[in-house]
Parts: C-alpha cells; sequence; structure tokens
C-alpha cells in the first residue's frame, strides 16, 4: 500500500498514477525530501496548480505536456522543459503573471526540491467517499445538550472569526471591545469561515477538509461537531432559504472533486456529489474542484462554482433524495464571487479567461460575460451606488493593478448593466480582495501578494462619492508601518479588508505568512481612515481572513 496525505492508495489509484505522463528525465529526491516536497505542495502550490498539476488559477505543471492551439498548431511544454534553475527563480521571486514569490517562506533548499519535484510525476491523491466521510464526524455536543439561551454577555453580531492559517485555528475576536473572547482549534490550514442564517453557529474549513461548527451560545465559542468533508476543501456555506434556516451545510472540495451536504445542526453527512464532468469546451477534465458556494436567499438552492469546468451548478437541496441540478455554462476557471447589492445576480471571476461571470439567481439563467483585466479576484466583490454608472459591483485582479466596476442594474440603468464602467487604478497588482460597506462612502482594495513589500503593506481606498469626477484620486495608505511590528523575516502582506457590523471600521490583516513572526490586525476609522486600535497578541499567529458575523451571516458586501 501507498501512502498519501496519510491516507492508503488502492490498486486502482496506482494504476491511475502509471497511466499518467511517465516522466522519465526527472531529477530524483530522497523520499524524506519528496515526502517533505509533496506536504509543500499540498499546502501551497496545490490550490492554483491543481494536485494533478494540471494548472487552473496557476499554470500547468505537469512534467511535460502538449496541447492542440485553434489553428492546428502542436504546443508542447512542461516543467522538465522550464528546467531545475528556472523553476527555482520562478518559485523564489515570482512572476508578474500573479504567482507570489516564496523566498521570505521557503528556504533555499526547500525551493531547490520543490524545483525538482515538481519535474517528477504527480502522485494520485486517493477518493473520499461519503461512509469515509462517516467515519470522521464527531458530534462534540448533540443539539438537545446546547444551551436554549445565549450564556454570555458578547455582542454576537460584531464578533470577527480570524483565520489563523498557520496555527490552524481561529480567534473569534470581540468587535466592541476588540478583545479575544476564544481560540478555537480548527482544520490545518484554515480557510474561511461562514455563519448559519441564524447567526448562532459558525462553520469553519480548512485546507485539509476538516470543518467545524462553533456555537455561539454557550459562556465561551464551542465546537459542537467536527468532520471531515474532503481531503482537499476551501468552500463552505449553509441553506439561507424560507424554511431551511439552519437546516444544511454544504462544503466544497478541490480533492476529490466534489461537494458534500451535511445537517445543519450536527453537521451529519447526508449527500454526496461528484463535479468530475465535462467542461464548457466539451473536454473531459478529472479534477473540477469546487471553488466559491453562494446560498440563494429566496430558493432552496446552492450555487457552486466548478473551477475547471467552468460551470455553475445551481443545487436544489430541498429534496435530496432526487436532487436537482441546474448547469450553467459560463467560463473558465472559476474562483471566487459574490452578490450584487439585490442578491439577484451571482457574480464570479472565471480568472483564466479574464473574465466575470453573471449569473441570474432568480431565473436559474446565465445572463453574461464580462470581459475584465487580468485575473479578477474579487473576494465576495464591493456593492456601491456610483454616482454616474448607479449600483455597480467591485473586483481588484491578482494581474492587474486596476479596480474593475461593473454595472449591475439591468432596469434603472441598463446602458451600464453587465460592463465594465470604470477602471480605477489600484497600488499595485496581485490584489486580492476589494470591500466596502452599504454604510460607507470608501471602496477599498488591497495588494498582499506583491513582490514588493511596500506595496504588499499598503491599500488604496476611494471616495464613492468622487467617482463621478473626472479623475479621481485614491489615498494609499501603508498599513504595515501603522502595524509597527518591526523587521520580519517575511514580508508584511496587508489583507482582506472586512468590516464590522456598523461599518464604521475596516480590519485589515498584517500577515508575514510564517508562524515565528509577529503578526497584527490593524483597525481603520472608517470616515477619518486614521488608525484606531492595532490588535496585536501573541496568539494572534498568521492572520487572514476576517468574517464579521452580521455581515458573513446577511452577505454585506
Ligand atoms: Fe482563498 C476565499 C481558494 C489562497 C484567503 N479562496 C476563497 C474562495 C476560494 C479560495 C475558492 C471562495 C470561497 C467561497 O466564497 O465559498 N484560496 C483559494 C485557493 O485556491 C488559493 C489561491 C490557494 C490555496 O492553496 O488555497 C487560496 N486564500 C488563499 C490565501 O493564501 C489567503 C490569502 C490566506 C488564507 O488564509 O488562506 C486566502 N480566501 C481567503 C479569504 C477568502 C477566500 C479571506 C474569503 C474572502 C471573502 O470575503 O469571503
Amino acid at each position: 500500500m501507498y501512502k498519501y496525505l496519510g491516507r492508503e492508495v488502492g490498486l486502482l489509484a496506482l494504476s491511475f498514477a502509471a497511466s499518467m505522463a511517465f516522466a522519465a528525465d526527472a531529477p530524483t529526491l530522497s523520499p524524506e525530501a519528496k515526502s517533505a516536497s509533496g506536504k509543500i505542495y499540498f499546502e501551497r502550490c496545490a490550490g492554483c496548480h491543481g494536485m494533478l498539476r494540471k494548472g487552473a488559477t496557476g499554470k500547468n505543471l505537469e512534467p511535460a505536456w502538449s496541447r492542440k492551439e485553434a489553428d492546428g498548431r502542436l504546443t508542447e511544454g512542461g516543467t522538465q522543459k522550464l528546467g531545475q534553475s528556472r523553476l527555482e527563480k520562478i518559485i523564489s521571486y515570482g512572476t508578474e503573471g500573479g504567482m507570489p514569490n516564496f523566498d521570505d517562506i521557503l528556504s533555499k533548499d526547500e525551493i531547490k526540491n520543490m524545483a525538482a519535484y515538481i519535474q517528477m510525476s504527480p502522485d494520485a491523491p486517493p477518493e473520499w467517499s461519503l461512509k469515509d466521510i462517516h467515519g470522521t464526524w464527531k458530534l462534540h455536543v448533540p443539539v438537545d445538550q446546547r444551551p436554549t439561551r445565549k450564556m454570555n454577555n458578547v455582542n454576537l453580531n460584531n464578533i470577527f472569526s480570524v483565520t489563523l492559517r498557520d496555527a490552524g485555528e481561529v480567534a473569534l475576536i470581540d468587535g466592541d471591545t476588540k478583545q479575544i473572547w476564544g481560540i478555537v482549534k480548527t482544520g490545518y490550514a484554515v480557510h474561511i469561515s461562514r455563519l448559519s442564517l441564524s447567526g448562532r453557529y459558525i462553520h469553519v474549513v480548512g485546507r485539509d477538509g476538516r470543518l467545524d461548527m462553533i456555537d455561539l451560545w454557550f459562556e465561551k465559542p464551542t465546537v459542537v461537531a467536527t468532520v471531515k468533508a474532503g481531503m482537499e476543501t476551501r468552500s463552505v456555506e449553509t441553506s439561507k432559504a424560507k424554511g431551511f434556516e439552519d437546516k444544511y451545510v454544504i462544503v466544497g472540495s478541490y480533492w476529490p472533486p466534489q461537494y458534500t451536504i451535511l445537517d445543519g445542526m450536527t453537521l451529519e453527512p447526508l449527500k454526496n456529489v461528484s463535479t468530475r464532468g465535462v467542461t464548457v469546451d466539451g473536454d473531459y477534465h478529472q479534477e473540477p474542484r469546487v471553488a466559491s458556494i453562494v446560498a440563494s436567499t429566496t430558493k432552496p438552492e446552492f450555487l457552486v462554482s466548478v473551477k475547471e469546468t467552468g460551470m455553475v451548478k445551481m443545487v436544489d437541496y430541498s429534496d435530496l433524495t432526487n436532487l436537482r441540478e441546474t448547469t450553467i455554462n459560463t467560463a473558465k476557471f472559476l474562483h471566487d464571487g459574490g452578490y450584487d447589492a439585490t442578491k439577484r445576480y451571482f457574480l464570479v471571476a472565471a480568472n483564466a479567461s479574464n473574465k466575470v461571470a453573471v449569473v441570474d439567481v432568480k431565473e436559474g439563467k446565465f445572463t453574461a460575460l464580462v470581459d475584465t483585466a487580468k485575473i479578477p479576484h474579487p473576494g465576495r466583490g464591493a456593492n456601491i451606488v456610483h454616482p454616474k454608472y448607479g449600483p455597480v459591483w467591485a473586483t481588484s485582479h491578482l494581474g492587474a493593478d486596476v479596480i474593475t466596476l461593473i454595472g449591475t442594474d439591468p432596469e434603472k440603468y441598463p446602458q451600464h448593466a453587465w460592463k465594465v464602467v470604470q477602471e480605477l487604478k489600484n497600488h499595485g497588482a496581485n490584489s486580492l480582495f476589494v470591500k466596502t460597506h452599504p454604510k460607507s462612502d470608501n471602496l477599498w482594495a488591497d495588494s498582499p501578494l506583491n513582490p514588493d513589500p511596500k506595496l504588499a503593506g499598503s491599500v488604496t481606498v476611494y471616495r464613492v462619492s468622487e467617482l463621478g469626477n473626472p479623475d479621481p484620486q485614491p489615498e494609499v495608505i501603508d498599513i504595515a508601518a501603522a502595524a509597527n511590528l518591526g523587521k520580519t523575516k517575511g514580508i508584511q502582506r496587508v489583507v482582506q479588508g472586512e468590516y464590522n457590523q456598523n461599518g464604521d471600521e475596516i480590519w485589515y490583516s498584517v500577515w508575514t505568512g510564517n508562524k515565528t513572526e509577529p503578526s497584527a490586525i490593524v483597525v481603520i476609522d472608517d470616515k477619518t481612515r486614521k488608525v484606531k486600535t492595532v490588535i496585536k497578541d501573541k496568539r494572534l499567529v498568521t492572520p487572514t481572513g476576517k468574517f464579521n458575523v452580521f455581515n458573513t451571516q446577511h452577505d454585506v458586501y
């Protein structure tokens, strides 16, 4: 038996591995170095390049590949063609195409081994069945043993669930007092938090597929159920339609490519659905991973973005036995996205196509594909009312130093709907997230993956009311400097603004990507744009995403 990510792989997977391209000229690594590189690949690379290394947000990293171009030409490439020293350079210093530099978090030897590792044939990861998922399910506190009323005096609406990425924990920070209310152990390389519609339960998912359900009604935040829903996972969402409040949770996995529906009160696994299949181009794909998921607020449906097929599946969860999926063709490779202000339309980045896809949630239909600058990366995006173009949705970009505004009101502003109405300058490319709040006049964008420390540590902010001016000027704020962490080995990356419930503060993480280095959360007064508080605590290890309970519960962004 062969082991992959702690699981035994059977004969089927091995024969699958044997059928994959044989890398005859691959460099070799000792079993220890190969296993350590495999771990780094899983932690740092698979998200963009895929477990099977076929590429998506990142490039194809197979040892050798060939493809027929539209004009009939055959193009060949592969990591072996790039060679050891070129690969080491790319891993160390990143590229302008959005690949971040790793020289600040990996040692020279690790980089050398990684360059060798990706010239070897990819391992075939094992499957993860409903039975496997069931075997990991732990109901720590059954429903009838949970509090029947709130047992604490905390203003739960203004709690922030903060991803402590490399600690495998979340910090629950009281937004009113800025004190840490509790630290909760979660999955490895924890990724995002989403709220149950009641606002009582936080669901936290890690890259290792572990989902933790935190009950906020106890005296201290308490994990009431845990399950390993996939082998490699990025997304989680809860049912939000009338009559289905807190009823279901859905987890989207990168590996195996599937989504899993679980009981919303206990996390008992109920249904596993594969997303393997044919892409928008008509080709079969072995690894169409589940990227962003949103829940319809009007219909019992989850919108599941399938990265490699370029399709959005509208999954009707009202009858799990006779599950209905409406599959909407959009473009490749789907990644992150969110609603327009009315929540009728779902806008999702098709990052490899440099497009934003729009789906009409009410009609269950494709609406538009909007051409944008390179590699849009919105998070859930930001909804503002533009002085000239009416309601617009914003995204920033990994591959360009702009913030793109797309018109979203086909009724009152049909001439602007689903068109790029304005491109604003961002202070750098390699941006991940934009943010605003319905009560704010500010639109913010970060650029945390920029290789230039000054740009990675700063944010751009525009006044929404000035966007109709001929040449609106942003303010660029050096948040990393304000955190005053001193010199660190890792670049101080300022990432993901998140508003408090009232919309008068925005919180930014200062993330060094390194467990042993200090980190901080900088709280900015939204009106004055001045630093209000810097939250520093040795328990705040590598903070990244922050999810305000009220805003996440109600999709406020
Ligand atoms: Fe994320 C959202 C995938 C790396 C922080 N990230 C998402 C979503 C996906 C995704 C599919 C949308 C989830 C949803 O809405 O249902 N992220 C990936 C990757 O594949 C990628 C590029 C590489 C990887 O190996 O995981 C990746 N993500 C990161 C990070 O390195 C970040 C910056 C830090 C961290 O903590 O991991 C990061 N991703 C986030 C955050 C969100 C997110 C904070 C949610 C934003 C929001 O406003 O909802």
